[in-house]
């Protein structure tokens, strides 16, 4: 017995070194944003508790019960002065659930509350649950959506793969205790689900992302927006695209908003993710959008290309080459915290400010989507250098 305290002792050591790891600001940075040292959150940031029966009796071996694979694409939201991810946790049985972790500082030292979220499940109960974006609307009401994922009904015999997306939606007062209310009636498939956090003409604002299929965004013509009555019984009877997929650039084959945008002065700033095809898999990156803020609904910049995209060990993981972003943080001084899981696996921050993140979405040069519109961007700028000497 003298063993298993010790070994229980030492596990409990290792595991509080790894929670109050101090984060450090990465060199390189790019002007823009900077990446930091360490994933805030990894599969090894579980509590215990979770994993581990502490009795010697039931687990004389100290063995690991019930193992959680991978911490990945979190909401996020400050509440009480805290930095709060409800983190998407996949199980080794392949089943996520949501937690909330919470952090002092944003960067660092981030701790699962004591207990998993508890999502009352509809009559028609989910599989698989993910991807919560949070949204605190102006109705006073916190709001998740989430992916609610379900066999296919219609499924061929012996396929046991096809499944159905849909929009899955809670709200809550105090994040301890969740209301469900009815999934998001639309005509197709839907991920990727975003409520803006103000009324649109009195009217409830979502981004969606229609797809023809589980996987295949398809002929959906990438972010959606649709306006919707009653949040208690949401249904998506008018859809108009109002972020564009196109040939040859870094969301070809498919795109999805992020976290509901941020207001700024110069107008709503959007953070998407945006999926090419290449030999390799699924290329998923990051990219930013501003939208008019009259019209949430009208682009009025979009830089070209990636904001930010797989680098490093950020590379590999269970989906290998995937970055996805569904939580940032804004401070009262303009400070953003861009929450970001990599290849499926693990939870990083990046920090920003809004004054840069505008700088870079007004004057990075746009898409003009053939080579030689790059080549004349790239000789633009060297001649507007070439000015100053
Ligand atoms: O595996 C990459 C991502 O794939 C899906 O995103 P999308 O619907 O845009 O293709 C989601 O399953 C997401 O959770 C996952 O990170």
């Amino acid at each position: 017995m003298a063993t298993f305290k010790q070994a229980l002792e030492n596990l409990k050591a290792k595991h509080e070194e790894l929670l109050s790891r101090k984060n450090i600001k990465s060199e390189s940075g790019n002007g823009i944003y900077d990446r930091y040292e360490y994933p805030v959150l990894t599969a090894a940031h579980a509590p215990l508790h979770w994993r581990y029966d502490f009795n010697p009796e039931t687990n004389p071996f100290l063995m690991e019960r019930i193992g959680v694979n991978a911490t990945l694409n979190s909401g996020a939201i400050k509440w009480k002065g805290k930095y709060l991810l409800v983190v998407r946790v996949e199980g080794n049985d392949r089943k996520s659930f949501f937690a909330i972790a919470e952090s002092p500082n944003g960067i660092d030292n981030f701790r699962f509350w004591d207990e998993p979220v508890t999502i009352p499940e509809t009559e028609n109960p989910d599989t698989n649950v993910y991807d919560m974006r949070l949204t605190a609307h102006e109705d006073g009401w916190v709001y998740g959506i989430f992916c609610s994922e379900r066999k296919d009904p219609n499924a061929p015999a012996g396929d046991l793969s096809a499944a159905v997306a849909a929009a899955g939606i809670v709200r809550t007062k105090d994040l301890l205790n969740w209301e469900r209310l009815p999934d998001l009636k639309t005509r197709s498939q839907q991920r990727n689900v975003v409520l803006h956090n103000e009324f649109v003409n009195g009217k409830y604002a979502l981004y969606t992302r229609p797809q023809d299929g589980f996987i295949d965004a398809g002929s959906g013509g990438g972010i959606g927006w649709a306006l919707v009555d009653d949040i208690t019984n949401a249904e998506v009877k008018d859809e108009k695209i109002i972020n564009h997929r196109y040939y040859h650039t870094i969301k070809e084959v498919k795109n999805g908003e992020g976290p509901h945008p941020i207001k700024t002065e110069k107008g709503w700033l959007h953070l998407a993710h945006g999926v090419r095809n290449c030999a390799a898999g699924l290329r998923y990156v990051l990219y930013l959008y501003l939208t008019d803020l009259q019209d949430p609904s009208k682009l009025i910049a979009e830089p070209a290309g990636h904001f930010m995209a797989p680098q490093d060990d950020e590379r590999v993981g269970d989906v290998s080459n995937v970055l996805f972003s569904n939580g940032w943080i804004v401070d009262e001084d303009g400070k953003v915290f861009i929450y970001y899981a990599s290849s499926d696996t693990r939870m990083h921050v990046a920090t920003s400010t809004i004054d840069k993140l505008l700088d870079y979405v007004l004057h990075t040069p746009a898409d003009g989507y053939r080579s030689a519109t790059s080549v004349e961007s790239i000789k633009a700028l060297i001649a507007k250098n070439k000015e100053i000497g």
